[in-house]
């Protein structure tokens, strides 16, 4: 499949991904602000860019009067400005669905290692204080007659509460719209989400109006029994108000896989009491990131023999050729 100009592809991010695309496409390699320092004959000869994770800014959008297509990995585009690239006519494609059950897996792993401390318990086997110093401690919290609040119950958020009705919990959820396939109680707010649960699920996109909406306020209406479980964006959390709220026993515990500014992760998280911290690794399985990879490449090639891309963004997802 050839494209009909030359496809961008970000240096940085997932390799084989990479690979393949440049035995498909006729690629350039080349991260944002190389292309900025391109001449205009080279920024003209390019129509599609698969980002891996560079972000893509108006300003390079502007910079490539001939791009026709975005093809981003992962579910979450916040790094692309879709707006702007709807504004210039530019498709931008994204993965969704593919990594629901695997970030869903590692959502309820998070909650029960946070929950039932098993990175602390292992941490204290291996350490040798078993023997030293007896039994690791009974863990203060539980998932046990809990009520866990889904804050975007979309693809992943659904795969989510599917699994915890399997743990005998209380599910409820905020979005911005009720859903009409569910029962779990809706709140029209997370405010009244927060005031119903004691374990927050967050895994809403990150974007100007989800910007730290889980705030001190939201926190403390969880009680001092309060989880706070993060598996969407960093942005949505206001980690300076998680960082004092964990520390005042303000909430008891959060367990976190993404953070505002990846891959530097506040000291005052580190330093908060009752943590579990990821490196961003919900969907991060060879399988999961091969089948991410491999809708990147779907997307492109879709597009270059003239149809719509599988997995268009809601913003662009109207445009036509
Ligand atoms: O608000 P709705 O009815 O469009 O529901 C969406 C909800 N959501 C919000 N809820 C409250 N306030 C908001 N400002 C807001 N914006 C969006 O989040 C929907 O139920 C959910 C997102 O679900 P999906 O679009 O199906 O995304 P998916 O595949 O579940 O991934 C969620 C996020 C990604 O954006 C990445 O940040 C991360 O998980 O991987």
């Amino acid at each position: 499949m050839a494209s009909r100009g030359k496809v961008l592809v970000s240096r940085r991010g997932h390799s084989w991904t990479r690979e393949r695309l440049t035995e498909r496409f006729d690629c350039v390699i080349a991260e944002p602000d190389d292309v900025l320092a391109m001449d205009e004959d080279a920024r003209a000869a390019i129509t599609g860019f698969a980002t891996l994770m560079s972000p893509v800014t108006p300003a390079l959008i502007d910079a490539l009067p001939n791009l026709e297509i975005i093809a981003s990995f992962g579910v979450g585009y916040d790094h692309v400005d879709a707006a702007h690239a709807a504004e210039r006519g530019v498709m931008v494609a994204h993965t969704p669905d593919v990594l629901d059950d695997e970030v869903a897996d590692t959502a309820i792993g998070l909650l029960l290692n946070t929950l039932r401390e098993l990175p602390r318990a292992e941490a204290w086997l291996r350490a040798g204080k078993w023997q030293s110093d007896g039994a690791y401690r009974l863990t203060p919290l539980t998932l046990r007659g809990r009520t866990v609040g889904i804050f975007g119950l979309g693809r992943i958020g659904l795969a989510i509460a599917r699994r915890l009705e399997g743990f005998g919990v209380a599910i409820h959820y905020h979005n911005r719209s009720q859903r009409a396939d569910v029962a779990y109680p809706y709140h029209a707010t997370l405010a009244d989400l927060a005031e119903a649960c004691d374990t927050l699920v967050s895994v809403a996109p990150g974007t100007a109006e989800t910007r730290h909406a889980i705030d001190a306020a939201i926190l403390e209406k969880l009680g001092t029994d309060g989880v706070l479980i993060n598996v969407g964006r960093g942005s949505v959390v206001d980690e300076t108000a998680l960082a004092g709220a964990l520390t005042a026993g303000a909430i008891a515990a959060a367990g976190l896989d993404v953070f505002e500014d990846e891959p530097n992760v506040p000291q005052a998280l580190l330093g908060a009491p009752n943590t579990c911290l990821l490196p961003h690794v919900a969907s991060a399985s060879v399988a999961t990131r091969q089948a991410m990879g491999q809708l990147v490449i779907d997307n492109l090639a879709a597009w270059f023999a003239g149809d719509a891309p599988l997995t268009p963004v809601p913003e662009t997802a109207g445009l036509t050729r």
